[in-house]
């Protein structure tokens, strides 16, 4: 029996009307608007897109957002002076960074700039360790966003085993931990399958549910998945393709016809996770600004 598709958009809806009702509820009751802050260095147009979509929907739910858009060659100093800038302005809740930054920027060092309690995507140090901790305050959009999908459609990853593929620290490595904590929605018993682990089809095979976050379309294949399995693919590959008129069309990471025929649900690419990130995304500005 072919598998549910799982309906990212809808699910990501219904997470942004919630933030809507608490936004209106707290500014009705003479809290300040929540704001947002996003920086998109350079031109990446990927990026772009993925930006524009998140202050979109911050207005769409009563958020303000706003967008800079430091040129590609800006300086690491000049960027760090734009952050901390941020970090000093009371009216900004939230500031993100949007990844990835241009190859002479260390990255690292732009993360650990943002202040720990506006660093709504969570990729601080601080937010980071409180998660390993078992105390997560600000949880990364995207594995929060992949564990709302699977609460959200009945699949409570507790006492489950969960095989996640990819060790980023966007994804893979945040997921791993929010799913393996000792919480309610969590309990789950995690492996974090990566490139050098060895017979990735046995490993994938004995997961009730799989995560992709590996990067690269087609890592995971009808034969590595065990019938039934819910399988979310976090994978947004641009790949080219003449029949579409822009030239390109988006993939994930996994085998779609071929996986979508062996397990129960899945997540489709567009229309999966991709909106998850984005709806979790107020949920932590929302939280950034004392709201929830
Ligand atoms: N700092 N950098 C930072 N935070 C993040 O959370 C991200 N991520 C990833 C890349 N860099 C980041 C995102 O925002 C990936 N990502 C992201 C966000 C939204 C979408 C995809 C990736 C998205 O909206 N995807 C749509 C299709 C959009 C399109 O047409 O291209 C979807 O339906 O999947």
């Amino acid at each position: 029996m072919p598998a549910t598709i799982i309906d990212g958009n809808a699910i990501a809806a219904e997470i942004r009307g919630e933030v809507a009702a608490r936004v209106s509820a707290h500014v009705d009751g003479g809290g300040a608007v929540p704001h947002l802050t996003a920086v998109l260095v350079g031109d990446d147009a990927a990026s772009a897109t993925y930006v524009r979509n998140k202050a979109r929907a911050c207005a769409e739910a009563g958020i303000d957002a706003r967008t800079l858009t430091p040129p590609a060659d800006i300086s690491q100093d000049d960027l760090l002076e734009i952050v901390g800038g941020l970090n000093d302005d009371p009216t900004v809740s939230g500031i993100l960074v949007q990844l990835p930054l241009p190859p002479h920027i260390d990255e690292r060092a732009v993360t650990e700039a943002v202040d720990p309690d506006k660093d709504v995507d969570g990729l601080h140090p601080v937010n980071l360790g409180r998660l390993v901790q078992g105390q997560p305050h600000l949880v990364p959009a995207t594995p929060a966003g992949v564990q709302q999908i699977l609460l959200r459609t009945g699949n409570d990853p507790g006492g489950k085993r969960v095989v996640v593929i990819g060790r980023s620290t966007l994804v893979g490595k945040p997921l791993a931990l929010l799913l393996g904590q000792k919480a309610e929605g969590a309990n789950a018993t995690v492996t974090l399958a990566h490139t050098g682990t060895s017979d990735l089809g046995a490993v994938a095979r004995e997961a009730d549910i799989l995560v992709v976050a590996a990067g690269r379309p087609n890592t995971v294949t009808a034969e590595m998945v065990r019938p039934g399995a819910v399988v979310i693919d976090v994978g947004t590959n641009r790949v080219d393709d003449a029949t579409r008129k822009r030239g390109w069309r988006l993939t994930g990471d996994v085998e779609f016809e071929g996986v979508s025929q062996v397990a129960g649900a899945i997540t489709p690419v567009p229309g999966g996770v991709g909106p998850m990130t984005i709806a979790m995304l107020l949920v932590n500005t929302l939280r950034a600004a004392g709201v929830a």
